[in-house]
């Protein structure tokens, strides 16, 4: 049984860590009779929060989807993880949705993350509603939250509820519509009037409401100013209209765990979000024209489905959560997946309720739904009709901005681990792994270091593989400042065939960046030529292992100029010698220095504390590129040594309390400071001599 586009409504419910989104959800369930008991989180008993990581955790790490029918609707909710380390996830589930429910703590107030999913949301154009939830706690405030989203959150945000009890005597509250009062006790809800208490607020704000309603629109705007007030039903038409179009936010009340504020959430989502039919047509590029397009919520249009999510479990396999914009995709179709030329073979698709599957005949558009096993299609692709093709603007994720060594704690699971990272990468675009040649460690970089440590409690859990995490080695260089010549002699002949090998070098600096050039400057035979690639060999070899502080040697040149041989006893073995052991010489005299890979880095932070950023950045050796001041936000460039940047995460976040975020790319190689370099140079004595023990 298809479901009337006109009757879904699909919902993000995003905020800041721990303010009751997951909460909410439950109770939101539990007043629809989609669930029969409300869940807990400190239980791990929530449809949302399944996972294992999320109920030992007790936070999303997750976006999850449920449902529920209310009052002949059918309402899709994608609950979101708030936790700065999973924002992306918030972001992908508010692509896929027609409005946001931002939850935000009564204690709390505005918070760095609520901020965040604000602009998600205004990205993706969505209306908006704000529960204040937790207003049960001490502490909590309902007037000081709306002080704070008016302060800090950009819209007409206007309350539609008032409050009535404070802390653990918030006992319900006044519908400023309606004008009546809903009660609760023992989890029951009774109509009231209003309480005295109340009486005074509800007079304040009604007013205030009645003037949002009346701005959007300049007939009615004239008339509640010739009149001084508004009919009920006029303004709850224009109060409608003004949040389906998102030019009123409404705010209201909650407390999730209690059950208080979820019927009347229930109520908004049906009478005042949009259904998919009135957000109509959505744009991308028609494949078979090669131009830009639209696809409407028309279920005979052929299929086109955006993946927002991918859940991969060793029991369950692959699980692709999507949502349909056109057509109706069926079980058992085949669809293509345009960005990877791949064709999908459906099999079930199903409602999700939770970890709960619900297999249906076919999903129409504005539907959420999940198909298993899909072979190819990752996070972000478009699952579209094979004749008519069409593909949705892809999600995009962040660069991952921290990086890990990964250490196998058991020999030979090198195999194992990036498989694991593999399957990882494909589940969570925000993880990215790669091996360093250069320092042999194998790399995983995420958005912070718990989204990493996360990353690795799931491919222990997972996949069966143990690693453990370190800092990532610096990819240092060495290499000279000046020039040097000298003799490597290799001379062994006592007792049957000897060995002698003999090699003069010179050894000078190239540009930054210029690599390394071997020249042959031998006349007359002094080595004869069969042997030239043994010097060549020998001083590559050399390089490569490093010569004072085991990195490898760059921007150099050496010319082999002059030698000695022996008719019987020479060999290409003997060369390769002879060469290494005068470069490590020659080397040493021609003022070796180290060098160290800067980065670019970009910083963004609340315009008040930039001072302390660039202050900090210059006690990092970092030289300052760019300052840009854009209102309440800053953005700092600067040019940091890598080495400099292994901490940057954790100090970020002290100093801007939580509300920066840089990313960083590799620039150039630059000299390692004298005073540097000693210690490094040994430390990597340390290190060697301890690997020569082992
Ligand atoms: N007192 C009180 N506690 C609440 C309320 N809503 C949620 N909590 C508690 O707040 C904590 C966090 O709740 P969650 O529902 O996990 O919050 P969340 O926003 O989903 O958290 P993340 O998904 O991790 O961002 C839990 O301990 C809840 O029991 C409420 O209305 N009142
Ligand atoms: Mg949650």
């Amino acid at each position: 049984m298809a479901i009337e586009i006109g009757k879904i409504r699909n919902v993000g419910v995003v905020g800041h860590g721990g303010v009751g989104k997951t909460s909410l959800v439950e109770a939101v369930l539990f007043a629809a009779g989609a669930v029969t008991r409300l869940g807990k989180v400190d239980d791990g008993s929530t449809t949302t929060d399944f996972d294992p990581d999320e109920i030992k955790r007790k936070i999303s790490i997750n976006t999850s989807i449920a449902y529920c029918d209310f009052k002949g609707h059918h309402i899709n909710i994608v609950d979101t993880p708030g936790y700065g380390d999973f924002i992306a996830d918030a972001r992908a589930g508010l692509r896929v949705v027609e409005a946001a429910v931002v939850v935000v703590d009564a204690v709390a107030g505005v918070q760095v993350q609520t901020e965040k999913v604000w602009k998600f949301a205004g990205e993706f154009e969505l209306p908006r509603a704000i529960v204040v939830n937790r207003l049960d706690r001490e502490r909590s405030d309902f007037f000081r939250t709306l002080e704070s989203l008016g302060r800090r959150l950009k819209g007409r945000i206007v309350p539609v509820h008032i409050p009535v009890g404070e802390e653990s005597g918030f006992r319900g509250f006044v519908d400023l519509v309606t004008q009546r009062a809903t009660l609760y006790s023992d989890g029951k809800a009774t109509d009231a009037d209003i309480p005295a208490e109340a009486a005074e607020r509800v007079k304040e704000w009604r007013e205030k409401l009645v003037e949002a309603a009346a701005e959007t629109d300049d007939d009615l705007l004239a008339k509640y100013l010739e009149e001084g007030s508004l009919a009920e039903a006029e303004m709850l038409k224009a109060l409608r209209a003004g949040i389906s179009q998102g030019k009123i936010v409404p705010v209201l009340c909650a407390a999730a765990t209690k059950g208080i504020g979820s019927q009347a959430l229930l109520d908004l989502i049906v009478h005042e979000f949009p259904s998919p039919l009135d957000r109509g047509e959505v744009g991308g590029t028609d494949l078979k024209a090669k131009q830009a397009g639209a696809r409407g919520p028309d279920a005979k249009a052929p299929v086109s489905a955006l993946v927002f999510k991918t859940l991969s479990d060793p029991h369950i396999g692959k699980l692709t959560l999507f949502r349909v914009y056109s057509g109706t995709l069926r079980a058992d179709s085949t669809l293509l997946n345009p960005g990877r030329g791949a064709k999908e073979r459906m099999g079930h698709v199903s409602w999700l309720q939770g970890k709960t599957q619900k297999n249906v005949e076919a999903l129409g558009p504005g539907e959420i739904g999940v198909a298993q096993k899909l072979k190819e299609t990752q996070t972000g692709d478009t699952l579209t009709d094979e004749a008519h093709p069409f593909e949705l603007p892809k999600i995009t994720f962040p660069e991952p901005a921290i990086n890990f060594a990964i250490q196998p704690k058991s020999r030979g699971d090198e195999d194992k681990i990036s498989l694991a990272l593999a399957r990882i990468a494909e589940e969570d675009p925000t993880v990215h792994h790669h091996f360093d040649p250069e320092t042999k460690q194998l790399l995983i970089s995420g958005v912070g270091s718990l989204h990493v440590e996360m990353t690795v409690e799931r491919m222990k859990r997972k996949y069966n593989v143990d690693v453990s995490l370190l800092p990532p080695r610096i990819p240092y260089k060495e290499t000279v400042k000046g020039r040097a010549e000298g003799q490597g002699k290799y001379k062994k002949q006592t007792g049957g065939r000897g060995q002698y090998g003999d090699t003069w070098l010179r050894v000078e600096p190239m540009t930054r960046g210029g690599g390394f050039e071997f020249v042959d400057d031998i006349f007359g035979g002094a080595v004869p030529r069969n042997f030239i690639p043994s010097v060549e060999k020998g001083v590559r070899d050399c390089m490569k292992k490093g010569i004072f502080a085991g990195y490898p040697v760059v921007d150099m040149k050496v010319t082999l100029y002059d030698g000695s041989y022996h008719d019987v006893d020479s060999s290409d073995m003997a060369f390769q010698i002879a060469a290494s052991m005068g470069l490590q010489k020659v080397f040493m005299d021609a003022h070796p220095i180290l060098l160290e890979p800067v980065m670019n880095v970009e910083v963004t932070t609340p315009a008040e504390v930039a001072g302390d950023i660039i202050g900090d950045m210059n006690s990092r050796r970092g030289r300052i590129v760019g300052m840009e001041p854009s209102g309440e936000t800053a953005v700092v460039r600067a040019s940091v040594p890598m080495a400099e940047m292994l901490t940057y995460e954790s100090s970020l976040r002290s100093m801007t309390g939580g509300r920066g975020g840089y990313s960083m790319e590799f620039s150039h190689y630059e000299e390692v400071p004298a005073f540097l370099a000693e210690k490094i140079v040994k430390d990597a004595k340390t290190e060697k001599e301890k690997a020569e023990k082992h």
